[in-house]
């Protein structure tokens, strides 16, 4: 269980260029991590999975702990930023539904919410502490196992991205499901986004209790919605979360910390996200130019993110490109400035450690002042 936060003392932070990018700060060189940097492509990542059950290891603090450290330990010096190993999807077993990794599926909910009706269904009231206590038992682990190396980010999913595998199941190519609920009980749709949005807020809330020092919000279904429709049905609940969050600190006597939103795909969206989400940093995917994102957002927020995780697969000299370009659209009068640097989604399965490694060193070696 999540201890008192004043009770846990961890080592002190030796690398805080995270930190001080997403407050938007100049910075020698841009921080970096990448989305699902434990996963798959690792093969320390495949052993551990081999002989165990995927949420076995998110609930069980020591293998959490293991596999989070595993690409900090390969990339020691390269990688700024760690990220607890969890699923988004932990949020809807506490709600009280059933979420299963089915091998060359993914994760799958045998019994999807179909009506209102099977609100029912749902825990009436969700105490984080209880249902996922085991996350933030994990991140306390962590916090003390980095030994200050780099700060470590806690997340969770953004409630209309929650809402959409609540309903449709699993992963889906048209939402209509989802979207069904959205048009057919518009009312019953805000009531369990808004429910979700506090689940979501709390638990965020305990992971910094427990030692997280960023937070972020993967919004990844956030363009499959019309602008119109993103904003009845998802900036709301993306906004309730950053105010309950900051509020929640503040009466708690804790420093704030800062918050990440990623609205994958809603890239008609971010001069508004940047004014009125309440966001310190906003994710960018790869279908962005960056300068042009920096221009209508000012110096409102630090941007993260973008190249193509593709262009993985492409070999040193289009990754060389590929980050050089990037480096150089990000910068502010050539300098990095307010921007992390990322992928501008989760590494797949198939990209060889080596070459991500490469991607590491070409970002130190662009995004730094003087290139
Ligand atoms: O068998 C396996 O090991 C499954 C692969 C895997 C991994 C490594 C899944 C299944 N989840 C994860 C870990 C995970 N998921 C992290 C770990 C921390 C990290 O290293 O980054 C994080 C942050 C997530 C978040 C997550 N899960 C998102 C949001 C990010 C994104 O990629 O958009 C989403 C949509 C999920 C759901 C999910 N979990 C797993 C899969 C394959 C999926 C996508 C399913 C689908 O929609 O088809």
């Amino acid at each position: 269980m999540s201890s008192d936060y004043k009770a846990l003392e961890f080592p002190p932070l030796k690398n805080d260029l995270i930190l001080r990018a997403a407050r938007g700060e100049s910075t020698e060189r841009a921080p970096v991590w990448v989305m699902r940097q434990a996963g798959r492509y690792l093969p320390e990542f495949r052993a551990i999975r081999a002989e165990q059950d995927f949420f076995k290891v998110c609930r069980t603090p020591s293998l959490a702990c293991e596999v989070t450290l595993q690409p900090i330990r390969r990339y020691t010096g390269l990688i700024d930023a760690s990220i607890i190993f969890s699923d988004i999807l932990v949020v809807p077993q506490a709600m009280g539904l059933v979420v299963e990794m089915v091998p060359g599926k993914g994760p799958t909910f045998p019994e999807p919410l179909k009506t209102p009706e099977d609100f029912s269904r749902l825990n009436e009231h969700v105490d984080v502490d209880k249902e996922l206590g085991y996350v933030c038992d994990a991140i306390t682990l962590t916090r003390k196992e980095l030994k200050g190396e780099v700060p470590l980010i806690g997340f969770c999913g953004a409630p209309w991205t929650l809402f959409a595998y609540m309903i449709e199941g699993g992963g889906s190519k048209f939402f209509t499901a989802s979207k069904t609920w959205l048009f057919k009980y518009p009312e019953e749709s805000k009531a369990l986004l808004e429910r979700t949005a506090h689940v979501c807020a709390d638990f965020l809330v305990a992971q910094v209790k427990a030692g997280a020092q960023l937070l972020q919000v993967f919004d990844s279904w956030a363009g499959e919605l019309s602008p119109s429709d993103y904003r009845i049905f998802s900036l709301p609940y993306c906004q309730l979360i950053a105010r309950k969050v900051r509020s929640a600190l503040d009466e708690l006597g804790i420093p704030q910390v800062p918050l990440i939103l990623f609205p994958k795909g809603a890239n008609w969206g971010h001069k508004e996200f940047a004014e009125t989400a309440g966001y310190d940093v906003l994710g960018l995917d790869w279908v962005n130019e960056p300068a042009a994102v920096r221009q209508v957002v000012g110096n409102k927020v630090a941007l993260q993110g973008n190249m193509d995780p593709n262009v993985l697969y492409g070999g040193r000299d289009a990754i060389e490109r590929a980050v050089e370009k990037m480096a150089k659209e990000f910068k502010t009068d050539g300098k990095p400035v307010g921007w992390i640097a990322n992928l501008g989604h989760g590494i797949t399965p198939g990209v060889d450690p080596d070459d991500l490694k490469w991607f590491f060193e070409c970002v130190h070696k662009y995004s730094a002042k003087s290139n």
